[in-house]
């Protein structure tokens, strides 16, 4: 502890004054001064650095190991060894739950921690411990390859929420674990806006693979050759390495037991998607006829189908009326928009297939020691998309935000909320604090009949009669009025709200503008039967298998499938009823400038993010109460031997302590007196007294 020099404050709560201003200010003096976490109590604030910071190395991990947070200067370590020891110590189901804004730092501080784990862990050197870690580890290569791109905002964004369960036997040691991933931004296959990139595995594999494997694929080593990744006119972006990723890729794929079979299927595919978004179509009159037949050929020969069928399927549909089976020929538009469902479905079933993939080498398996007990535990990671504000914000903004609006709000019903019940449990005198809490806009978004989502599936029901500009006239009359719903039409004085077909929604972040252009199509998600049946056709297994509702017989009678929107609605309950259940620790992430840049601390950006994550509320509520609560029993037994305290108030299962520097001065007289026990008891055993 001597050794290490306090910059700023280092837990907030021990600041002078509170205030939006003292906090920032704080902040930024701390960010100089080259240390990036700060606490809200047990709540850690990551400023994301933007440079490579020596403190993640053998010495640090032995410094926080078996620590309580406080005892340590702010570290994510601290957090990741307190979700730890709860899971290990008392048994609890944790999660650690990381929130901020797109190139905060997220994913970064999601990796950091399972190092962290994998680090205090298996004291023993088991190997089958060894090698569960190293899959867990090198599941981040394979996922990223897939679900990660350059955006505006960061160079190695997340496109996917990712939650994952790491499982631990009964010394704590992990044995396993899951991954649950959450609406892959499958746009981005087709459409990249300028600057940005494609998912990370187009360019791996055209940068990385040899020769040999490029001309299996049919594929140039020349990104510009393809439509669907040369949009953003970005392709080579300094801070990463295409080629080196793609061998970390694969040999990570190596690891975690995907066959030879399987890899050369995934690359296929990706092949095929940019020999796809190549072809165009174009027609003298209504019927469409594709212009460049030698990329069909290579889309069957790498997906092993007919060419014949991969033609038919892309220029035609075949319905079925009152179970008479008819041919129905594209225009060019149709063609061209089954051409991108069809590119964007089958890299979706991919990744899809990719996740069930690392889960089955992730898997939990209850062998020796962990089969004759069955117990664990698990601690959950999540790392979800942040928030986002583009310049033109669809339908994945709008899913990607209302995903935040849920993790807020847990926040609020977890750490402030719930904070403020337990005193009043305990019977201590406590005045509320006010914070903004955003159920009013979670409801907005998924309330039944009322809500976003339900409007947007009503329109859905009718296909080909309802237009995007109706739907949001559907939402103008059933949401005029509400507090955080508006549009032009509502608010013709507004002048954000440039465009007739925008709609607004003040979110706990920030004011957002959405197009309701193609929200009816994103929501429905349609791909022709034909796509289905053409994928089921295939002679090779593993595509085959990707695609079993290809079997189905076309006069059979569908359900009508869940939409995007309610598909996403559903997994977000799920997620949040699934952490509601679990001791939740905090990363709150702070994106520090635009810029990227190591040396700027933007005071506005931050303020707004600060604002935004409710960290001064937190603050308050903390800060009003006791820093720290033990049971009476586990306060007793580490502290009796110090008599004099003060600053304490008696709950009725539990010791608050007002501030953490109480606690630090009596974890300091503790340890003082502590050498001192020892050398008396070593006399004693020695008979010296
Ligand atoms: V997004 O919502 O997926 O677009 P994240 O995940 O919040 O976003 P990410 O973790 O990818 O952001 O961080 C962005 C970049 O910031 C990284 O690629 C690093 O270059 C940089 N970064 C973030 N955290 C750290 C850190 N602790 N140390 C050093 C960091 N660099
Ligand atoms: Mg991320």
């Amino acid at each position: 502890m001597a050794s290490y020099e306090e910059v700023g404050i280092g837990d907030a709560v021990l600041l002078d004054e509170i205030s939006v201003r003292a906090f920032v200010n704080n902040l930024q003096v701390r960010y100089n001064g080259g240390k990036i976490y700060t606490y809200i109590g047990e709540v850690c604030v990551s400023v994301n650095p933007y440079r490579t910071n020596n403190i993640y190395g053998k010495e640090f991990v032995s410094q926080y190991k078996g620590r309580e947070i406080f005892e340590r200067p702010p570290h994510i370590f601290a957090i990741a060894d307190a979700a730890y020891k709860a899971m290990k110590r008392r048994g609890k189901d944790t999660c650690i739950v990381i929130s901020g804004e797109s190139g905060s730092g997220k994913t970064e501080a999601s990796k950091i921690i399972m190092r962290y784990i994998a680090a205090v862990t298996n004291v023993a050197g088991q190997q089958e411990v060894e090698r569960v870690k190293n899959i867990l580890l090198q599941s981040n290569a394979i996922l990223e390859a897939f679900g990660n791109a350059k955006t505006n905002r960061n160079d190695n964004s997340s496109r996917f929420g990712k939650y994952m369960d790491i499982n631990f036997d009964f010394k704590g040691d992990p044995i396993g674990g899951h991954v649950q991933n959450y609406l892959l931004e499958k746009s981005r296959v087709v459409l990249q806006q300028q600057g940005e990139r494609n998912f990370h595995s187009f360019y791996q594999v055209l940068f990385g693979a040899t020769d040999a494997e490029l001309s299996r694929l049919k594929l140039k080593r020349n990104v510009n050759a393809y439509h669907f990744i040369r949009q953003g006119g970005s392709p080579r972006v300094d801070s990463i390495a295409d080629k080196a990723d793609y061998k970390a890729c694969q040999q990570a794929f190596k690891t975690l037991g995907f066959t030879g079979d399987q890899v050369d299927a995934i690359w296929r595919i990706v092949g095929a998607i940019l020999h796809l978004g190549n072809i165009e179509f174009s027609s003298g009159g209504d019927e469409t006829q594709i212009q460049n037949p030698q990329e069909v050929n290579s889309i069957a020969e790498l997906l092993r189908v007919s060419p014949e069928e991969v033609k038919k399927a892309l220029c035609h549909r075949v319905i079925a009326v009152r179970g008479e089976v008819m041919e129905k020929r594209h225009n060019d538009s149709q063609a061209s928009f089954g051409r991108d469902a069809f590119a964007k479905a089958i890299y979706e079933r991919l990744f899809s297939f990719i996740v069930d993939g690392v889960n089955s080498a992730i898997e939990v398996r209850y062998e020796g020691v962990a089969a004759r007990y069955k117990y664990n535990t698990v601690i959950g990671v999540l790392d979800i998309y942040g928030f986002e504000i583009f310049e033109r914000n669809s339908f994945e903004q709008f899913c990607i935000n209302y995903c935040n609006e849920k993790l807020q709000q847990l926040f609020i019903e977890l750490v402030l909320k719930q904070e403020q019940e337990e005193y009043k449990r305990e019977g201590i005198a406590w005045q509320n604090i006010e914070y903004f809490n955003n159920q009013i806009i979670c409801d907005l978004v998924e309330q039944q009949h009322k809500g976003i989502i339900a409007i947007t599936d009503e329109a859905c029901l009718n296909v080909g009669k309802i237009t995007d500009e109706m739907l949001l006239e559907a939402m103008e009359n059933k949401l005029k009025g509400h507090k955080h719903f508006t549009t032009r039409k509502l608010s013709p004085m507004d002048k954000e709200l440039k465009h007739v077909e925008e709609f607004r929604i003040k979110h706990y972040a920030g004011d957002v503008v959405y197009s309701i252009m193609g929200f009816l199509e994103k929501n429905r998600d349609t791909l022709f039967q034909d796509f289905k049946r053409l994928m089921y056709s295939s002679s090779d297994p593993v595509i085959s298998e990707m695609w079993p509702e290809g079997a189905q017989d076309i006069t059979m009678t569908t359900k009508r499938p869940l939409t995007a929107g309610t598909l996403f609605k559903n997994s977000m309950i799920a997620l949040v009823k699934n952490l509601a259940c679990k001791e939740p620790y905090y990363i709150r992430c702070i994106k520090p400038n635009e810029q990227k840049s190591p040396v700027i601390f933007d005071e506005e950006r931050v303020t707004h993010q600060v604002n935004y994550l409710g960290l001064v509320e937190n603050l308050r509520v903390r800060r009003a109460g006791f820093a720290y609560r033990q049971s009476y029993d586990r306060f007793l037994r580490r502290y009796k031997m110090i008599s004099q305290y003060t600053d304490v108030k008696y709950g009725k299962t539990k010791i608050f302590v007002r501030s953490p520097q109480t606690l630090f001065a009596l974890e300091q007289a503790r340890a003082k007196l502590i050498p001192g026990i020892v050398i008396f008891l070593q006399k004693m055993w020695r008979g010296a007294i």
